[in-house]
């Protein structure tokens, strides 16, 4: 890698020219971040042209400059939000006080473990989705598998740019770590469930961008309130890049949903069969993956009473989501809150301090806006008149983490015995056949403007290219 001039080549506002020690720490990590990404990132495309959105800079215009270029070759940036003059810590112990450009030294393990938990994440993801331009449903997924791929490659950046800055050795060899822990691997597992989970077909990875992306949205908003102000500040920018990946999943979903429907109107049938036998996927089908990829988002907030949680927000390190719009003292003292609890064979709610329920709260504001882009597919299923509402199920339901975790719930949030389980969980998540079904219809189609018979396509293409662009030059 000799011969790379890497202020030029690391877009940045964080004045890599000047700081020496970094430039050396980035420069040691990259040919090793490179050999990673060629080892498991995106298999077959790597020395194809990609229609890709590179952030130059953070203001209007930089951030989103669209061109052809071969992804190795992506120009993953460090960039941090403008700062705010005069910020002060707004929440916690510390509220009322300037907030750090340094990292306290009383908290510095708390604060790496919360990087290096959400850095671990962003490398999950490339993996968890590196076979999935085998079978793209058309070019223009493809390019999204892509964006999606390379801005998560930017985040695992921008978490080794703060552990490299603020961390010293230790921060360098928690970054090494990072490209060394593996999706799903036994001996050395990625740190949170979701990210050991496979990603093997589109339905999962639009499911995954939806549902998972989304836990990404709310962890980084309660980062980007953090006290910490290079952490809140690079957050705060790493939200305006999740907000396509949410965008991916929740069009993909809705344009499954919205073939399935056709299909089914086009059959004149009131079975869901019927959109099989005509290569779509059914809605009952879409219901279980959705049943799945929600129950394993929610065990991404933790358990539901964490003094993990009020650690972290005693020590002013990770807020509410928008801290600033809650109308408390923001210190949560004597406060209480409502958490669901399991009390014998009823599900209660139980008044716990409002500081250990800070993981539930989130997830509460997260299940609120899951419902939302919910409500958007089940538009789409109304408007072709057929009687099928997609749910979210009960957030008890097919837990691994928190209060739930020992308990059999249903999605409609009845607990119920291991025989009523044994005997109806294959009505509530993926079977094998199910899965075997899906993956029969991934078959890649490559050609402009074509798409895969079980997806309709786009309302529109990207940065206003027709939906025929030729996103991805396969040849
Ligand atoms: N799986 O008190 P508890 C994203 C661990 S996604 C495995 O219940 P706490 C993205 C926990 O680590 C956003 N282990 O929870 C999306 C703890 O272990 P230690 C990622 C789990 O600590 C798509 C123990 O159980 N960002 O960006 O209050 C594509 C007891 O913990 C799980 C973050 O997560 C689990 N599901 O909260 C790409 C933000 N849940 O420490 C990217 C940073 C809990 O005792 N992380 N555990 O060994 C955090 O804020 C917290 O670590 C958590 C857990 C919210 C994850």
């Amino acid at each position: 890698m000799a011969g790379i001039d890497y202020v030029q080549r690391i877009p940045n506002n964080v004045d890599l020219r000047e700081n020496r020690r970094l430039l050396r720490a980035l420069e040691d990590w990259h040919p090793k971040f490179l050999a990673w990404w060629n080892e498991m990132g995106p298999e077959g495309f790597q020395t194809r042209d990609v229609y890709l959105r590179t952030a130059t800079s953070v203001d209007r215009n930089g951030w989103a400059h669209f061109d052809y270029i071969r992804m190795p070759e992506y120009r993953w940036g460090i960039f941090l939000a403008e700062p705010e003059r005069g910020r002060l810590i707004h929440f916690g112990d510390h509220k009322g006080q300037p907030v750090w450009q340094e990292v306290p030294g009383e908290y510095r393990g708390t604060l790496r473990r919360l990087i290096v938990t959400q850095g671990d994440t962003e490398p999950a993801s490339v993996e968890q989705q590196r076979y999935l331009g085998r079978t793209c449903p058309s070019l223009y997924d493809l390019r999204n598998l892509f964006q999606v791929n390379v801005e998560e490659g930017r985040h695992l950046w921008a978490m080794v740019y703060l552990l490299d800055a603020y961390f010293g050795r230790d921060g360098r060899e928690e970054a090494e770590a990072l490209l060394e822990r593996r999706s799903g691997d036994q001996d050395k597992p990625r740190i949170l469930g979701a990210f050991n989970e496979e990603t093997p077909d589109w339905l999962s990875f639009f499911m995954f961008s939806f549902f998972t992306d989304r836990d990404g949205k709310y962890q980084l908003a309660a980062l980007a309130e953090s006290g910490f102000e290079p952490l809140a500040r690079t957050c705060r920018f790493m939200l305006t890049e999740e907000a396509h990946h949410m965008f991916v999943g929740e069009t993909g979903v809705m344009r499954v949903v919205q073939r399935a429907c056709e299909l089914q109107r086009e059959h004149g049938s009131d079975t869901l069969e019927v959109v099989r036998r005509h290569g779509g996927i059914d809605l009952s089908t879409i219901q279980r993956y959705l049943n799945f990829h929600f129950s394993v988002s929610v065990d991404l907030f933790g358990s539901e009473v964490s003094t993990n949680a009020a650690n972290f927000y005693t020590a002013s390190l990770k807020g509410r989501f928008e801290e600033a719009k809650k109308d408390d003292d923001h210190e949560l003292k004597g406060a209480v809150y409502p958490v669901p609890a399991v009390d014998g064979d009823r599900i209660v709610a139980r008044d716990e301090p409002a500081l250990t329920a800070l993981n539930e709260r989130l997830r509460e504001d997260y299940i609120a806006d899951c419902q939302r882009g919910v409500n958007r597919w089940n538009e789409v299923i109304r408007k072709h008149g057929i009687d099928f509402e997609l749910r979210l199920p009960h957030r008890g339901f097919h837990r691994a983490i928190g209060a739930f975790a020992d308990a059999r719930v249903s999605p409609d949030g009845r607990i119920i015995g291991q025989t009523e389980w044994d005997a109806k969980h294959r009505q509530w998540l993926p079977t094998d056949e199910d899965k075997v079904y899906v993956a029969s219809l991934m078959r890649p189609v490559t050609e402009p403007g074509k798409f895969a018979g079980w997806i309709a396509p786009p309302a529109r293409g990207i940065n206003g290219h027709p939906i025929d662009f030729e996103y991805v030059r396969l040849t």
